[in-house]
């Protein structure tokens, strides 16, 4: 099956999500920059603002000469990174096949999902209907056999568009376009071909291989393939987790075991939570306790089988606490859970165990459930303990250190 790749980016990224924010912005020449007198250049344009020739890049003080009234915006990136993380799940609800580039940009792998989706070009639209529905952005996706086509493809859709290039149709559909199109010509590289009478990425493709080695090196190999729109990069899916862990301090060190108990239960929940939401199962569950001095101990045990259930993870660690409490005394400052040798999970034997299968269902069901209404929508006995001491967010509780991932 010929594989089929989707280029997905978000238009006039920066600025929309300010628009979003703002609607009174939306529809007008806006700029997100910063201020009109500073130095500083366009960092994203709206398209009502491109219509006055401006453009990413563009010193501002030349956009405000051309488009005076135009809004000119700071910008905040907590803002851009909050709607990214928005838009990478939207994506990844389709499809697990997915490489983030940048924050508004990502590809994705649809080969062979075509079957779920009547074609991939209804994918293509169901995603940017969902991207519009949930976000209220605009996407433009273009679909290809490759990585560099299937980006040329989105990139000349541009806004709002959607553009499909037939399997075996990559060169005559590059062969028109000026070189600048393409992924790699920067502003130098489209200066020296232009000088050699190479105008656009039909003419670059039929240039000698070794005409263009001698002008850029091992470069000119890759604008080669580019130009005659070939490109064996994969979708790369973004680096494996190898352990995640949750720890918290207490805001007075303690030797209560209800409460180290109940934190217990509360760092392995958010850790079954995460290893379920990323399809894990975890064979090694570690203790990690810092005491009122400062020193600290980790402890481990190993299971037979890999499980990503809440209760494993609790009566794991609450035995491990218990040897450690047994053998010393000292008030603890610090607790944390972590997981590791991370596995798929695959068809066990233990899923035929009718409770181990059972538990496993159940936490499906809190997971959706806490994804609606928060973590701390559900609790379990024991956590509810945490109630009457931590804040309570929407996320769950406020813990006096960031529960940090690795
Ligand atoms: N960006 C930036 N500086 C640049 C280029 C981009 O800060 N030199 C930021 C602002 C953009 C965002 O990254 O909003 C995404 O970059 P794009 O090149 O995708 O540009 P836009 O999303 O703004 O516009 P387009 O509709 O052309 O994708
Ligand atoms: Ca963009």
């Amino acid at each position: 099956m010929a594989q089929r790749i989707m280029h997905i980016d978000l238009d006039a990224f920066f600025v929309s999500v300010e628009q979003v924010l703002n609607p009174e912005l939306k529809g007008k020449p806006v700029v997100v920059g910063g201020r009109p007198d500073r130095r500083g250049v366009v960092a994203s344009a709206s398209y009502e603002a491109r219509a006055f020739g401006l453009h990413a890049g563009m010193p501002l003080t030349t956009a405000c000469r051309l488009c005076p009234h135009a809004t000119f915006i700071e910008g905040s990136f907590p803002k851009y990174r909050h709607a990214s993380q928005k838009f990478m799940a939207i994506l990844a609800d389709f499809s697990p096949y997915l490489e983030p580039v940048s924050l508004d940009e990502a590809y994705m792998d649809a080969t062979g999902f075509e079957s779920i989706h009547g074609s991939i070009h209804q994918m293509a639209i169901a995603i940017k209907q969902h991207i519009t529905y949930k976000l209220s952005l605009y996407a433009s996706i273009g679909i290809a056999g490759s990585k560099v086509v299937a980006k040329v493809a989105s990139e000349l859709s541009k806004p709002d568009g959607l553009l499909e290039v037939a399997d075996g149709e990559e060169r005559p559909f590059l062969a028109p376009l000026p070189i600048a199109k393409l992924p790699g010509i920067g502003k130098k590289t489209e200066r020296i071909l232009n000088g050699l009478g190479i105008n656009t990425i039909g003419e670059l493709s039929s240039m000698p291989l070794h005409a263009l080695r001698s002008h850029f090196g091992a470069a000119g190999e890759l604008l080669h393939r580019y130009a005659n729109g070939i490109d064996d990069r994969q979708v790369k899916l973004p680096g494996a987790t190898k352990s995640i862990s949750r720890e918290t301090t207490f805001s007075k060190d303690t030797k209560d075991r209800s409460l180290l108990k109940a934190t217990i239960r509360y760092l392995s929940e958010r850790i079954g939570s995460e290893l379920r939401q990323r399809d894990k199962q975890a064979k090694r569950i570690t203790l990690k306790l810092r005491y009122a001095d400062f020193t600290t101990i980790t402890r481990h045990y190993t299971l037979g089988q890999g499980s990503n259930t809440d209760q494993t993870i609790f009566d794991t660690g609450l035995q491990l606490l218990r040897k450690a409490l047994s053998a010393k005394k000292k008030p603890i400052r610090l607790i944390g859970i972590g997981v590791s040798n991370l596995i798929e999970p695959g068809r066990q034997l233990d899923m035929l165990n009718y409770s181990a299968k059972r538990l496993e269902q159940l936490n499906k069901a809190i997971d959706r459930i806490r994804k609606k209404y928060g973590f701390t929508a559900i609790q379990t006995g024991r956590t509810l303990l945490l109630k009457e001491i931590f804040p309570e967010t929407k996320g769950g509780y406020t813990l006096q250190t960031p529960s940090l991932s690795r």
